[in-house]
């Protein structure tokens, strides 16, 4: 940012990136108290997973400890890892969600 004559601040985009943009992994993290079908019903309705899929990811949280449930865009992964917490907490469980960078 620079200050212009008038001092307000103007942005000035330096690069122009070229390609897809980063993506960023939702991971869901075991816990020992949240129900199964509880993480089952959080992979369908929020990561739009069938039941069967979403039941395999579970197990693979259940049994390693953590799992991706969906690739997106910053915002997109963002706002998931947000709206998982939100109906979690309102819940009563304690299932952690959180998103990072794809390698
Ligand atoms: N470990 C939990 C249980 O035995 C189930 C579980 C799976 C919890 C995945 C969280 O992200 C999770 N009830």
């Amino acid at each position: 940012p620079s200050a212009g004559s008038d001092d307000s601040v103007v942005l000035e985009r330096r690069t122009q990136r070229v390609g897809p943009p980063k993506m960023y992994q939702v991971v869901l993290l075991n816990d020992d108290f949240t129900p199964m079908e509880f993480v089952v019903f959080i992979i369908q309705d929020f990561f739009g997973k069938d039941r069967e899929t979403a039941t395999q990811i579970m197990l693979k949280i259940h049994l390693e400890g953590k799992g991706v449930c969906g690739v997106y865009t910053r915002d997109v992964a963002s706002t998931k890892v947000d709206l998982v917490l939100q109906a979690s907490r309102q819940a009563g469980h304690p299932l952690q969600c959180l998103s990072e960078p794809v390698e």
